[in-house]
């Protein structure tokens, strides 16, 4: 049991560190992303924190999705009020809080955006295209200037419902790497964000660092006292 849970991380390791390097690999979706063609982006980034899909989010699938992508305790609390308040009345038209995913989909704003098609759906050419523009110094990761430009010319329906959280701030520090002390969001990265994948994605990796963590008393010691906050 143990052998195989160790196999299976390390097989994971390697996927992720050959899927970052190759931007062909970029088209294979992770088996725990949804897989479905009618599903729209914003709708697989709900379905990620709606676990017993019931259409509905409430405050606590909020807590236990952020949670899930790595976030602190403290911090899980605090976003996950502010979502389900900003997004449970304007989804449910009543004071709620909890998020009515059918009117999240309306997918209404989707198109405009310039990397999805009429019906909602992530277009690779446009992504190309929408990348190449951004990533002005063409190391093929946006650091927080250039996603700043992005986002300012291209709000997608989940930033314009995040917009009462620190929007893409909280992106590069959910899933940014480290590059010489900055932290940047790879092409990679922000592709899987677009199609609706990367929840999916950073969610396996939060829970492989936290098996792995678990293995040592010590660093399972640290890791608790930081994941209070
Ligand atoms: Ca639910
Ligand atoms: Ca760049």
């Amino acid at each position: 049991m143990t052998t195989r849970k160790r196999t299976d991380k390390v097989k994971g390791r390697v996927k992720k560190s050959k899927a970052d390097a190759e931007p062909k690999e970029e088209g294979r979706k992770r088996g725990s992303a949804p897989d479905s063609g009618s599903r729209t982006t914003l709708q697989k980034h709900v379905d990620f924190f709606d676990s017993d899909r019931d259409g509905k989010i409430t405050f606590l699938e909020t807590y236990q999705g952020l949670r899930r992508l790595g976030l602190g305790a403290a911090r899980s609390v605090v976003f996950g009020g502010v979502i389900n308040a900003a997004l449970g009345s304007s989804t449910s038209r009543t004071p709620s809080l909890t998020v009515d995913a059918d009117h999240i989909n309306a997918g209404k704003h989707a198109s405009d955006t310039g990397v999805y098609d009429q019906k909602g759906h992530f277009v690779q050419r446009r992504f190309d295209r929408l990348f190449a523009r951004y990533d002005e110094d063409e190391d093929g990761a946006l650091d927080r200037e250039e996603l700043a430009r992005l986002f300012e010319g291209n709000r997608t329906d989940l930033l314009g419902h995040l917009g009462s959280m620190a929007e893409f701030g909280l992106l590069l520090y959910l899933a940014g790497e480290d590059r010489k002390g900055r932290k940047v969001l790879t092409r990679q990265r922000l592709k899987r964000f677009y199609d609706g994948s990367l929840f999916y994605q950073l969610a396996d990796e939060v829970a492989a660092r936290r098996a792995e963590a678990g293995a040592s008393l010590f660093t399972a010691v640290r890791n608790s006292l930081e994941e209070l906050y």
